[in-house]
């Protein structure tokens, strides 16, 4: 039987290309010299697609080429880099990879924190610098007595919050729906939760939604003792008001792993002493990031196999109870 085609927009690891190309007709996109005209030769054969952020926004424009498209999986547990409206509007499946990068993306999140207040790598720089025969680095700020608000209490932010309670340190957090099982204080808004803490852990999804969440009022809440980690999509917060709150010492300190125009990170950042700068590493570990692969895989394999992926995106789970969720043949 002819294998059916697949698109892969932006690279994965080697190995899963490989588990891909023994099923599968694969077609890499980032490879073609004029992905126009490539789209134009083979867009009507491709039946599934895997995309990343690496690739971009996968958008209308893309879907318009893939008339026969399926499904899509992508690489990453959030997903405003799908058009999710454009993908429900073609009849498209989306996939994300929930779930197996919760813990990684957690011990980074409390890394940053730590890393952030006690300036650990302030002080490796220090060393470096051959400072130290000249004193002592100075006395840094504490997590102790600290109130740690988490933005955001969904599967990664729920693994921050069971770390942060070893630490001994008080946690509440805001979302839209207050979680009343969990034995945190709720604030209904992100500025509330602001003004009760003076530590903000930024872990929503990303897009429209989301978009300068936390912008000046949220950080003047937050106050002359507060610290930010953002560990969730550089929109979030808004950069300016950011950089202006660190400049003028409105809050003390902010750790960063994203960013709003990745990977271009505003030189007034950088050059902030305040400031603990990551590139965009929450899940890149060799262990996580092949927990993440495997998953795409998964995705495709099983809608081949049966018409049902694993893990759906919510907006278009409503596709597989249509006609489309009967088992297709087998590829
Ligand atoms: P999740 O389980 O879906 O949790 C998201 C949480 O955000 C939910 O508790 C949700 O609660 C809340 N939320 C959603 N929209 C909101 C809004 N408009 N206002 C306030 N709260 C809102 O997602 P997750 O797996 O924890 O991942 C969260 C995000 O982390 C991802 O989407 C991704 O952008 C980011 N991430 C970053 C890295 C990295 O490398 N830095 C790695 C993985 C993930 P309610 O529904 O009650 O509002
Ligand atoms: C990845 C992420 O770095 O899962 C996410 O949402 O931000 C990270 O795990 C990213 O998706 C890789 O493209």
């Amino acid at each position: 039987m002819t294998r059916p085609s697949i698109l892969m927009t932006a690279p994965l690891a080697p190995p899963f290309i490989a588990a891909l190309e023994q099923r599968f007709a694969v077609h890499r996109l980032w490879e073609q010299d004029d992905p126009d005209a490539f789209l134009a030769t083979v867009g009507a054969t491709i039946r599934s697609a895997t995309t990343s952020t690496l690739f971009g926004r996968f958008d209308a424009a893309i879907l318009d080429r893939l008339p026969n498209l399926e499904i899509v999986a992508s690489f990453g547990v959030g997903y405003d880099n799908i058009d999710v409206a454009a993908a429900v509007a073609h009849g498209v499946v989306a996939t994300n990879t929930p779930g197996v990068l919760d813990d990684e993306v957690a011990d980074l999140a409390v890394g940053l924190l730590l890393a952030t207040l006690r300036r650990i790598p302030q002080a490796d720089r220090f060393l470096r610098a051959g400072a130290w025969a000249n004193g002592n680095f100075p006395l840094s700020p504490t997590l102790r007595g600290r109130r740690v608000g988490i933005l955001g209490l969904g599967n990664i932010g729920k693994a921050v919050a069971r770390r942060l309670e070893g630490f001994g340190v008080a946690i509440a957090y805001h979302g839209r729906s207050p979680q009343p099982d969990l034995p945190y204080d709720y604030h209904p808004s992100p500025i509330g939760l602001a003004k009760a803490v003076d530590t903000l852990i930024v872990i929503v999804p990303g897009g429209d939604g989301t978009r300068h969440l936390v912008d000046a009022s949220v950080l003047a809440a937050l106050g002359a003792d507060g610290v930010l980690i953002n560990v969730s999509r550089g929109s979030v917060v808004d950069e300016t008001a950011l950089i202006g709150a660190l400049e003028s010492r409105t809050i003390l300190a902010a750790g960063l792993d994203v960013y709003e125009h990745e990977p271009a990170v505003p030189d007034a950042l950088i050059a902030l002493p305040n400031t603990v700068l990551l590139p965009h590493i929450g899940s890149a570990s060799e262990h996580t990031r092949h927990a993440m692969g495997q998953l795409v895989i998964d995705n495709i394999v099983a809608w081949f196999e049966t018409g049902r992926p694993l893990t759906p995106i919510p907006e278009t789970r409503h596709l597989l109870s249509s006609e489309r969720s009967r088992p297709l043949p087998r590829p």
